[in-house]
C-alpha cells in the first residue's frame, strides 16, 4: 500500500465539535480547536510510526509499534488513559483506544494523494482529510 509517510495539511474537517463534545472537551477548548490549521506529521522508523498533530496552538505525539498494545495518554486533549492498539485493515492503519468512553479510535489512509482521517467516540464520527505538504 500506499505509504502514510510525510508532512500533510488539512483541507477538510466534518464534525470535529461532535467529536470533541464527545470526548467532553470543554467549549472553550472546542472553539480554540476549531479554528486551527491542524498538520500531520507521520514517520516511520522501523516497525515504529510516529503520528503528530501539529498546530500552532498545542502539539500531540504518539508512537507505537503496529500490533503492540500501548498505554495512551491524550494529554492536551481529553487527559484520560486509554489502551491503545492499532492494526492495518487492508490499506487502512486503525486504532482502537479502549477505556472510558465507548467505541473510541480512529483509522488512517490515503486515497487519491490525500491522507484521510477517521475519529470517532460514542456516536460521533469526524472526517479530516489532509493534503501532501
Ligand atoms: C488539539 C488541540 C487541542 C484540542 C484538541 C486537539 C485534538 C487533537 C486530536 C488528535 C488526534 C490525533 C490522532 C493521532 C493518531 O494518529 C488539536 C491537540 C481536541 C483529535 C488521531
Amino acid at each position: 500500500p500506499v505509504s502514510l509517510c510525510g508532512t500533510w495539511d488539512i483541507i477538510s474537517n466534518v464534525n470535529f465539535e461532535g467529536y470533541m463534545i464527545a470526548l467532553g472537551i470543554s467549549p472553550y477548548l472546542r472553539k480554540i480547536a476549531l479554528r486551527l490549521k491542524l498538520r500531520k506529521v507521520i514517520e516511520q522508523r522501523g516497525d515504529q510510526y510516529i503520528i503528530k498533530t501539529v498546530s500552532a496552538f498545542r502539539n500531540y505525539t504518539i508512537s507505537f509499534r503496529v500490533g503492540q498494545e500501548f498505554v495512551e495518554f491524550t494529554q492536551g486533549l481529553d487527559n484520560r488513559h486509554v489502551k491503545s492498539l492499532v492494526t492495518w485493515e487492508g490499506n487502512k492503519l486503525v486504532c482502537e483506544q479502549i477505556g472510558e468512553k465507548k467505541n473510541r479510535g480512529w483509522s488512517h489512509w490515503v486515497e487519491d494523494d490525500k491522507l484521510h482521517l477517521e475519529l470517532h467516540c460514542e456516536g460521533e464520527i469526524c472526517k479530516q482529510v489532509f493534503k501532501k505538504n
